[in-house]
């Protein structure tokens, strides 16, 4: 079994990606956020750089959707989603766990190729905060979710950086940990 927390934290990501609110994951939600995402960036329908950003994200939802073994559907719903984790994140064998990895760094991946607006390598206080707004996470956390993901406070988040709060989100039962903030403050019940 997972934690509690794990629990919380597994469900609080799902609501997040879920952008439409209609409790599904669904090719929509990546499309809305591709296209907010270009907005922000003043990149037009049609060019180079709108349909790269279009094809990153639903590369994304496809590679969820494998994951989950749900690409016949199309979608994923909210058990379905928790059930994933909790066969991945409770490794009865190796291989499981190698799984968990790749999906961390897999996520890591695209949230630079989809936030790293100016291809530095890092993410910004500014690119983090755009994160935030696309997501509907409240704004007036994303300073504070910054700060406890930037481990060696040089100000700006490295792949390094968000590969490690990101497996501690995944796999931490400690409500304290600053992995937990990455997608905003979770409130643990
Ligand atoms: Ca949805
Ligand atoms: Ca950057
Ligand atoms: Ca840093």
């Amino acid at each position: 079994m997972i934690s509690s927390v794990q629990l919380q934290k597994i469900t609080h990501f799902f609501h997040i990606l879920d952008v439409n609110k209609n409790q599904v994951l669904q090719l929509d939600d990546f499309r809305i956020v591709a296209s907010k995402i270009c907005d922000a960036a003043g990149f037009q329908r049609g060019s180079v750089n709108y349909e790269k950003i279009i094809r990153q994200s639903y590369r994304i939802f496809i590679q969820i959707l494998t994951d989950v073994e749900k690409e016949d559907e199309m979608e994923i719903k909210e058990d379905e989603w928790i059930r994933f984790f909790e066969i991945h994140l409770n490794p009865q064998k190796e291989t499981d766990d190698t799984l968990i990895q790749g999906y961390v760094n897999r996520i890591v991946h695209y949230i630079f190729n989809l936030y790293d607006h100016n291809l530095d390598g890092y993410i910004s206080r500014e690119e983090y905060k755009l994160m935030f707004s696309i997501y509907h996470i409240d704004p007036t956390t994303s300073e504070e979710s910054f700060s406890k993901l930037d481990l060696n406070n040089d100000n700006k988040i490295s792949k390094t950086e968000l590969i490690s709060s990101l497996t501690e989100f995944f796999t931490s039962s400690d409500p304290q940990t600053t992995g937990n903030w990455i997608f905003g403050p979770v409130k643990f019940t």
